[in-house]
């Protein structure tokens, strides 16, 4: 597939157009030739206490400070509820369909309003005052978008852990973050699978001890079995929730007041929370979101990410309900059949997944598909990892039947919503690519000597100037946000992934071009796995890299070192038990190989690309090997890939 295939905008005739492509030729002019003004007038997207007059203030040099809407007050659950009550009191707002327990619950605005209120009093009432943190860990269920909006509604900072977390990295991110309330589930079932959310949990607050500042937990009751109490500090979500008043006085919000945190991967092995304010991440989110679901009366969206990323805070809660429209979630898994079932049943209009479900369905072939009708969608789109061009064209030819666009988005936690991706029906779309900057956004691509690409080239992804919902800070480590960010590329935010852009402008993503990887999706420091193993006496060193997987993207395999006194007592399944138990299920390595050394420069420097090639049994072009202090050893390690191939 080359660069040439193009899906034209007018390919879509039924599609609703919302502008014309010279009506964001000018917002693109507009937001160039004027970004403050462009992005004040993009604030109007959401409801505010008092309007700001003030657009970006800061720099990104120096210390790097980033300030927007400063004079401007608002509440994010107004946003997201109250500014639609008059119109859209009875519209539904969300839709959380249970595969678990075989039943679905839709909320009107009004419905919302009422379970955030009382949540919100709640939380009052167990002592969680503005600005204080309170962790989120929930399977897909409504009270996990609530509970959001309640966090938002008082002023607390959400922290939403992902499910898939072991107890040691629960309880890192509870004394990180200093949560002072978590709210959780008792266990639910992800196909057959049973994730303990509460068991979690209280081994967690075990773990953290006195470092841990929580002072009450809301269980969230997804399953019939009994769940262990602990007077005085867990408290059953319903029974203690439901009897709170309906109706909550929001709290007025400075825009930069912080509004959450999220725990992401980066190079180095301790878990970072990027934080983001509260003004720019709701105008963000309204505008990305509107530029690219484009929502409609009637419409469906759903986006199968799991609250706890990035992907579930904007594509899921604060963008559809910012724009009005109605969000679906669910907790079944990516069979074809069962989401196409779930398409038809509840008239999906907007299907957002990851390349990775992409991938699945595919594999499982196209009869499912055609049995179905899915004339319910008009918009498909993908985020969080590359897709081929040969999976972007059958998500569209045979999912989306060559009547939907694909809308492939790309963005980071940090960046909160898209950066490049397209406004469908608009744009012309090429397979495989993430397209465009949408309008307000200058990227640009760097060369290995810093400087700025024109035209057709590839290089680094930086973003030039600031938009509204960029990440503010790193919890508790500025110093770490302005060394990961803008060391590498001064006066420049760099993403950390790079890219190629083609003679129309078009962005092709090449992958990331740091030590992170991305399983399904995840990402995952190749850092935190080798700091996890580094802390086990009994292996002298190790190392882990990303290799590529048909349908995970790329698979974690790890090569350690166990110590001469232990070499008979460590065994593969262990160093892989370890890393499951510190991180989570989902970075359990797809193969560990315990060899008696790693390859190394003269230097000492352990060399990944040739990890990376041995462990694909890709032998035949390692290269050059002068540089390796015993070149001897690839054959040792080559020996023991091809043996468990
Ligand atoms: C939204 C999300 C961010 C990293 C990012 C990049 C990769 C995201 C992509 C993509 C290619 C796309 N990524 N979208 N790569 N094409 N459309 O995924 O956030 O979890 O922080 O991951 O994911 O490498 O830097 P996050």
């Amino acid at each position: 597939m080359t660069d040439h295939t193009v899906t034209p905008a007018d390919a879509y005739p039924n599609y609703p157009a919302v502008m014309t492509p010279e009506q964001l030729q000018a917002m693109r002019d507009h937001a160039r030739s004027d970004p403050d003004g462009f992005w004040l007038e993009q604030a109007r997207r959401v409801h505010w206490f008092t309007n700001p007059t003030q657009g970006f203030a800061g720099s990104f040099e120096n210390d790097v400070s980033i300030n927007w809407f400063a004079d401007g007050t608002l509440n994010a659950s107004v946003c997201c509820i109250d500014q639609h009550l008059t119109e859209k009191r009875d519209q539904i707002a969300l839709v959380s369909q249970r595969e678990a327990e075989g039943r679905s619950e839709t909320l009107t605005y009004n419905d919302l309003h009422e379970r955030v209120c009382r949540l919100a009093n709640a939380l009052t009432y167990l002592g969680v005052h503005k600005g204080e943190r309170v962790a989120i860990c929930l399977p897909m269920v409504s009270e996990a978008v609530i509970s959001m909006l309640a966090c938002a509604r008082i002023g607390a900072v959400h922290v939403v852990l992902f499910g898939g977390f072991s107890a040691d990295a629960v309880a890192e991110r509870l004394v990180d973050s200093g949560a002072v309330a978590v709210i959780t589930g008792s266990t639910a079932w992800r196909g057959k699978k049973a994730v303990p959310y509460k068991e979690t949990m209280d081994e967690a607050l075990r773990k953290a001890g006195r470092n841990s500042c929580v002072k009450a937990m809301l269980v969230v009751r997804t399953s019939d079995e009994a769940v262990p109490m602990l007077p005085g500090r867990d408290y059953d979500y319903h029974d203690f929730v439901d009897h709170f008043e309906a109706d909550f006085i929001p709290v007025a919000m400075n825009a930069e007041d912080p509004m959450f945190m999220l725990y992401t991967s980066g190079s180095t092995g301790k878990p970072k929370a990027v934080v983001h304010a509260t003004g720019g991440y709701m105008v963000w989110a309204a505008y990305t979101m509107g530029m690219v679901y484009t929502h409609q009366p009637g419409d469906v969206l759903w986006c199968t990410a799991d609250v706890a990323w990035i992907t579930g805070h904007t594509s899921v809660v604060y963008g559809p309900l910012a724009n009005g429209g109605t969000t679906m979630i669910s907790d079944s898994l990516p069979t074809a059949g069962r989401w196409l079932d779930l398409i038809d049943t509840y008239k999906v209009s907007m299907l957002f997944t990851a390349p990775t479900a992409v991938r699945a369905m595919m594999a499982e072939g196209d009869a499912e598909i055609h049995k179905r009708d899915l004339g319910s969608l008009r918009l498909l789109g993908v985020a969080g990892e590359p897709i081929s061009p040969d999976a972007w064209l059958w998500y569209h030819d045979v999912v989306g039947k060559k009547r939907c666009p694909v809308a492939d988005t790309w963005w980071q936690t940090e960046t909160a919503g898209v950066v490049l991706g397209p406004v469908p029906g608009v744009q012309s779309l090429k397979p495989g690519s993430a397209t465009l900057p949408l309008p307000g956004l200058d990227v640009v691509l760097v060369n290995t000597d810093g400087k700025r690409e024109q035209g057709a080239a590839s290089g680094a992804l930086c973003i030039a100037r600031s938009w509204p919902g960029q990440c503010r800070t790193i919890w508790n480590d500025h110093t770490r946000f302005r060394q990961a960010y803008f060391s590498m590329m001064p006066g420049l935010y760099f993403t950390g992934d790079g890219a190629r852009r083609d003679e129309d402008g078009y962005y092709w993503i090449t992958g990331r071009m740091d030590d992170v990887i991305n399983i399904a999706g995840h990402r995952l420091g190749t850092a935190e796995v080798e700091d996890v193993l580094g802390e086990d006496h009994r292996i002298i060193e190790c190392a882990a890299v990303g290799v590529p997987h048909a349908i995970k993207g790329q698979a974690l395999v790890v090569f350690a070192i166990a110590s001469q006194s232990a070499v008979t007592e460590v065994t593969e399944q262990e160093v892989s038990r370890l890393i499951v138990s510190q991180i989570g299920r989902y970075a359990a390595p797809d193969a560990v190989h315990l060899v008696p050394d790693l390859p190394r420069t003269r230097s000492g420097k352990i060399v990944r690309r040739l990890l990376r090639k041995i462990a694909c049994g890709e032998t035949e072009t390692l290269g050059d090997l002068s540089a390796l202090s015993d070149a001897s050893l690839i054959e040792t390690l080559s020996a023991s890939v091809q043996k468990k191939m």
